[in-house]
């Protein structure tokens, strides 16, 4: 099978190491505002780049402003070119930030942009990355989106069918890889990888998980459901000691390390 000559396969390369994938992201001080995630510690974006290299995370996934500012090139570099505050309410739209020369400039070597699937306003983000995608292409940068089902049509945004239709509409629309929420369990995922086709899927963290484990086996979950990886935050930079997760979750992801058998640190 043959592809043509519009798709460039290896532009996800730089994220990949033995074609598996840990990325750090840490965009929530504009998603959620820093009082709903931070603490004295992790509201240094320092803190986090430094993670993110010492951590052994194949990328980091940042806003421009704390991309010009903290990132150290240590790790390869996604821009989020989109971004919305929680103070909004209603049908949910993110616009662009960033321009794709621009990312390019702070050093990226993808963009990240977030669709709202099934809201009102998807129309307009989808017409949006579209024309990101087409022009991170042409200067050779991979176009990752985060695609998560909002808004008053989506009942449940972790049903199988649902989740399957946020990967889905990540391939439809040309992205090399897509950032999605983990629907559960591995047999539910697979559909979803499936789904994706030649997208690669990357699972998202989600809220810090109550013990160690419960995170761990959703990684292991999504990991043999076919996903090339994690894009996560809080699970990591929220953790008593980030270091050693992030340890964990190179051997769950590299290493097919079975949950069961992970060291727990004190969290
Ligand atoms: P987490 O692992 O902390 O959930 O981060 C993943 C992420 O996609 C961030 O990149 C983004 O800021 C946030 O989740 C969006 O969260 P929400 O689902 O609340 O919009």
């Amino acid at each position: 099978m043959t592809s043509s000559k519009r798709f460039t396969p290896n532009l996800m390369d730089p994220f990949l190491r033995n074609g598996k994938s840990m990325i750090l992201a840490y965009d929530q001080g504009l998603e959620h505002g820093p009082s709903a995630d931070f603490d004295n510690r992790n509201i240094d974006p320092a803190f986090i780049v430094d993670i993110a290299s010492r951590g052994g995370f194949n990328g980091i996934a940042l806003q421009k402003g704390v991309a010009e500012r903290y990132y150290d090139g240590k790790v390869p570099l996604i821009v989020k070119v989109n971004g919305k505050s929680a103070l909004v309410k209603g049908e949910p739209i993110s616009k662009q930030t960033c321009s794709v020369e621009y990312a390019l400039s702070l050093g990226a070597k993808a963009v990240g942009y977030t669709i709202y699937l099934g809201s009102a306003h998807e129309a307009e983000m989808f017409a949006e990355f579209g024309r990101i995608q087409e022009e991170a292409h042409e200067r050779g940068l991979a176009a990752i989106t985060w695609v998560y089902p909002r808004g008053g049509a989506i009942a449940n945004d972790t049903a199988k069918d649902v989740v399957a239709y946020a990967a889905r509409a990540a391939l439809e629309l040309g992205a090399d890889a897509a950032k999605i929420k983990y629907t559960g369990d591995t047999q539910s995922f697979s559909w979803a990888t499936k789904a994706a086709g030649k997208t690669k899927v990357f699972m998202s963290g989600g809220p810090k998980a109550a013990t160690d484990d419960a995170f761990l086996s959703q990684v292991r979950g999504a990991i043999d459901a076919g996903a090339t990886g994690i894009a996560v935050g809080r699970n990591v930079w929220q953790h008593s000691e980030p270091l050693k997760m992030a340890d964990l979750l190179k051997q769950v992801v590299f290493e097919n390390l079975q949950v069961a058998a992970a060291p727990k640190p004190s969290s």
